[in-house]
């Protein structure tokens, strides 16, 4: 089915998953329509959702397929010519859905939900996970704003793919902090899907570290900073999973967590043992066990560290993953190279890499202590880039924007 005028229409919200209908949805005869899951090679549906008995919460809801028959568009045994007509006489005329369901209240798309003619995609950056990824131009409230777009062809998506996504989205629509990358929003009305976020000008840190050499003390600034990120996202009761220098992002000299993708509410997650995982940053008890805590959040931002000190290399160098993992939960762990100071080499290595996670520190203890390294003097945002403007003359090779153009796309 397919109803070109329906975009217009702002209780129309295309692809929406049900953990968002459920919030959005509260009142008795608060509506919405929004498309299914796409299914490969099958045409997409239009679905009515509508609550029908608050005292149930989302018990309640009841989801209306409409159906399509000679060009015209049935719920009940009349159709209609569009889905605007057919809600347009269930409003008017409160003729009820099945007996018992009267639309009333239209829910209309949240400032997340942003119509695909807000966005326009000026340069491909890279490919991502699961599709492509352009920097790209959003008119938000009468500006324009340079923004990075993640794109997703869903039809060539798995149902746990898109639900990887979508949940992204809705995680990251919570968070609000220098530190990580800022979401404004995802398009879903039409494909391909579009998640759209803050444009970090410099891209991936991994790739970035591997093509600017930092000085010491700007190092520490960076791991400073993600360490306001991630024990922001602790303090938001989240785990994050994935913490890695090709998961963070560089721009304007702040290092911004980024995907979500893996991301989990609360501070306990127990993995499937049978999803691939990147073993070079994973806790000794996430490699035995598959369980997830905010303290293995914090042995991969200890293996973070690692990565930011030697620019950008991978962890573990000459080992494979299956050598990792029996070398990391038999006790090994790497060493620091020798331009870091041994206090804070022996710091990160008992602090975030212990085996018994509780000798290690929670994130906002790690911030205090690095806060102190970095002699921000206990300033909980991160200060801007100092270094680069330090006439030390010790950066080797300058950051620049051009450099961070030419970039191989990040791989996990
Ligand atoms: O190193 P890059 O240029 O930075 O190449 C990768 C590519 O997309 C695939 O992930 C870049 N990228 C991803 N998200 C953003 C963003 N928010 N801002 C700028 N570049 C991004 C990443």
């Amino acid at each position: 089915m397919c109803d070109k005028n329906l975009a217009a229409e702002k209780w129309y919200h295309g692809l929406l998953p049900r953990e968002d209908i459920k919030m959005m949805l509260s009142k008795n005869g608060d509506f919405l329509v929004r498309s299914s899951e796409p299914v490969k090679g099958e045409p997409r549906q239009y679905v009515l959702s509508a609550m029908q008995n608050e005292t149930f919460e989302d018990q309640g809801i009841k989801h209306f397929v409409l159906r399509e028959k000679q060009g015209k568009i049935f719920i009940e045994l009349q159709g209609f010519d569009t889905v605007s007509k057919l809600v347009t006489h269930h409003i008017t005329t409160k003729e009820p859905i099945s007996k018992t369901t009267v639309l009333k209240n239209p829910i209309l798309r949240q400032n997340w939900e942003i119509a695909h003619e807000d966005v326009i995609l000026t340069k491909k950056l890279g490919e991502g996970a699961f599709g492509e990824v352009w920097k790209g131009k959003l008119a938000r409230n009468g500006n324009t704003v340079n923004v990075a777009v993640k794109t997703a062809k869903l039809e060539q998506l798995h149902k746990e793919q898109i639900k990887e996504i979508m949940r992204e989205a809705r995680l990251m629509r919570n968070l609000d902090h220098p530190n990580i990358i800022k979401f404004y929003g995802v398009a879903a009305g039409s494909e391909p899907l579009y998640v759209i976020m803050e444009l970090a000008d410099s891209g991936a840190l991994d790739s970035f570290l591997q093509k600017n050499l930092m000085v010491m003390p700007k190092k520490l600034e960076m791991i400073y900073q993600a360490s306001c990120g991630i024990a922001y996202i602790h303090e938001k009761h989240l785990l994050h999973r994935d913490i890695a220098a090709r998961n963070c992002l560089y721009d304007n000299g702040q290092v911004k967590i980024s995907d979500f993708g893996l991301s989990r509410e609360g501070t306990i997650y127990q993995m499937d043992m049978k999803k691939k995982v990147p073993i070079r940053w994973l806790a000794p008890e996430t490699i035995k066990s598959g369980i997830y805590t905010q303290k293995t959040d914090v042995f991969a931002f200890g293996v973070m560290a690692w990565e930011i000190f030697e620019n950008g290399k991978e962890p573990y160098p000459g080992m494979s993953v299956a050598e990792v993992a029996g070398q990391v939960t038999t006790g090994y762990r790497m060493p620091f190279n020798s331009e870091v100071c041994p206090d804070l080499a022996k710091h990160l290595t008992k602090r975030c890499w212990s085996e018994n996670s509780n000798d290690r520190h929670e994130m906002p203890e790690l911030r205090k202590y690095l806060d102190r390294k970095t002699g921000n003097n206990n300033k909980v945002q991160p200060m801007t880039d100092k270094i680069s403007h330090s006439p030390s003359g010790r950066l080797k090779k300058k950051e620049s924007k051009s450099s961070s153009n030419n970039r191989s796309p990040a791989s996990k």
